[in-house]
């Protein structure tokens, strides 16, 4: 019996011939053609009669493998993803609000197209986990030539899930001191802010609890039309409202973005009345005009005051505090024994 038979006397190994004189290729007693005997087993022909063999026919020869593929999905985030990456890092998540068409994914697109071309004065760009959502919202911005702008920019936002947002994530550094920030953008529909204002619609806002910074973006053109002006003005002291409500009365900072800075600056007193309108309720914002695209490049750039946007959104509106502030010891202070009383 050799290592290769089963069969007692085996010589296949010395002479090459059969000692059953039987061809080596197909003779049962040889080890690994017990199977294949039976498929081909003359008597079995035309009979399925092993039912597990059969089944193998035609199935994947490699099993799949069970570890994850080596360049994960980039497309938008959910809320879990974004939970998960901030128990590694500290990630400023911003809440991104306004009607439709006002142009929140506008500037989105616009970020993205003047970071990823070194064009965000102030900012490099580091990192994202999500760079196919990026470049799908940025697509119809990137296909035109310079005659023919498309007539929009951006779509109309869907999401595949209606009660879940999807975020963009983008790491920035700052080049004045090195400084790393995650950023956690979401590109929701417009319909989300009127139904949360209309009907106060909040359970796909709790990610809101999260935020550091709520942009709440605002078409310029409506603000300095006579006939539109007042109606959104008003809305979005609801909108203030509405917010209060759901974070308990403790809003993080505000800032009043406002598109399309190409077709006019922001009058002073429409700033005026929409910090009036906020005040009202006791909120105050910062208004930051931005261009995200531009109608009127000699004048107004595409991307301008986007670089505010993310400095505003940075930054916190709290004035510094010295870590360790200097305390010259007074003369018969007695400091130690008065700090011990007054425990
Ligand atoms: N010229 C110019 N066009 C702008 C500006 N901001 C937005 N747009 C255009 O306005 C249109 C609507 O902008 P979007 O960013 O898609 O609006 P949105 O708020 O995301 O709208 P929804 O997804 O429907 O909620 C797009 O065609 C943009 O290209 C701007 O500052 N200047
Ligand atoms: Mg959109």
């Amino acid at each position: 019996m050799s290592a290769a038979c089963n069969f007692d006397g085996c010589t296949v190994g010395e002479t090459g011939t059969c000692a059953l004189e039987r061809d080596p290729a197909t003779c049962e007693h040889r080890v690994g053609n017990a199977a294949s005997a039976t498929a081909i087993d003359p008597a079995n022909k035309g009979e399925p009669s092993d039912p597990t063999a059969l089944s193998a026919i035609g199935a994947p020869v490699l099993e799949r493998s069970t570890g994850t593929s080596a360049f994960p999905s980039s497309r938008t985030l959910g809320p879990d993803a974004i939970s998960k990456m901030m128990a590694s890092r500290y990630v400023t998540v911003i809440g991104i609000l306004g009607d439709p068409e006002s142009g929140k994914t506008a500037c989105l697109a616009s970020l993205y197209l003047m970071i990823s071309n070194a064009e965000l004065a102030g900012w490099m760009f580091a990192d994202s986990k999500s760079l196919m959502a990026f470049e799908d919202i940025a697509r119809g911005a990137r296909e035109w030539d310079a005659g023919n702008p498309p007539e929009q920019m951006t779509v109309h936002t869907e999401l595949s899930d209606d009660r879940r947002p999807g975020f963009l994530h983008m790491r920035l550094v700052r080049d004045s001191d090195g400084r790393r920030v995650d950023l956690a953008l979401p590109d929701l529909p417009g319909e989300w802010t009127t139904e949360l204002v209309g009907t106060s619609r909040a359970d796909r806002f709790e990610f809101l609890k999260a935020a550091e910074v709520i942009w709440v973006v605002l078409d310029g053109r409506a603000l300095e039309n006579k006939e539109r002006r007042q109606g959104v003005i008003s809305r979005v002291g609801q909108l203030a409202g509405r917010l209060g409500t759901l974070l308990g009365g403790e809003l993080p900072k505000l800032l009043l973005v406002i598109t399309h800075r190409d077709a006019g600056e922001p009058s002073a007193a429409v700033t005026t009345r929409l910090e009036a309108e906020l005040a009202k309720r006791g909120v105050t914002a910062t208004v930051v005009p931005v261009a995200p695209f531009s109608d009127n490049d000699e004048q107004v750039k595409p991307g301008f005051g986007l670089n505010n946007l993310i400095t505003a959104s940075t930054t916190s509106g709290l004035p510094p505090v010295k870590f360790w502030p200097p305390s010259d010891p007074a003369e018969g202070a007695r400091s130690y024994i008065g700090y011990r009383r007054d425990r």
